[in-house]
């Protein structure tokens, strides 16, 4: 998903409700409507989206709690449904043993090479000794978008130019790493 996208279409719902004069069942069935296209566009599950529309307009229909408006109440509602849709429990990579390896499975383009970047810049703030591995030789330009992310973020990169020996080469190349 590409959430800074969806922040600003989250944003710009959620200023509606603010703004709004009235809350009433026309306000919430245009914010939900949008809440649907912004998660729609980045890709979300159709069912958990319906899913999470059906809640949102249940939950607006409750009385509201003494000491906060009704505008207030269902930004908070739209707060705690999205928080649950999106996912509320972290979870930590323990490193427990050195060296500790992650690999970085997806599909072309959703974001495994910069995400590797954001990780060794995690680690290594936290004092790791990081080392990137680039083991597609296949895509063109894959090695160098690692080595330059390496270089930005300070740590060890280890890889293969064009190199027609994929199943072995991965092998090959941890092992120079852990040199
Ligand atoms: N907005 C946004 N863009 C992202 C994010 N992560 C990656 N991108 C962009 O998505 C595109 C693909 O990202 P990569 O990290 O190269 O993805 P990849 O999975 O390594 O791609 P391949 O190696 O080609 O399979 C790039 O233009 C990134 O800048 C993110 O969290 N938010
Ligand atoms: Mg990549």
């Amino acid at each position: 998903m590409v959430l800074e996208k969806l922040g600003d279409s989250l944003k710009n719902t959620l200023k509606k409700i603010t703004q709004a004069v009235f809350v009433d069942d026309t306000l919430i069935n245009e914010l939900v409507k949008e809440l649907q296209r912004a998660l729609l566009q980045s890709d979300a599950n159709v069912q958990l989206v319906l899913e999470l529309s059906k809640k949102i307009k249940e939950r607006a229909k409750e009385s509201t709690p003494a000491g906060i408006t009704k505008r207030e109440q269902l930004v908070t509602i739209v707060y705690e449904e999205l928080t649950n849709f999106l996912g509320k429990e972290t979870k930590e990579i323990a490193i427990t043993k050195k060296p500790t390896q992650i690999m970085l499975v997806g599909l072309f383009g959703s974001g495994k090479t910069t995400t590797m970047g954001k990780l060794a810049k995690f680690y290594k703030k936290r004092g790791y000794k990081v080392a990137v591995l680039q083991t597609d030789t296949w895509r063109p330009a894959a090695y160098d978008q690692l080595e330059q992310l390496a270089q930005q973020v300070g740590v060890d990169f280890f890889g293969r130019q064009r190199e027609n020996d994929n199943d072995g080469q991965a092998r090959k190349i941890l092992q120079e790493a852990r040199l």
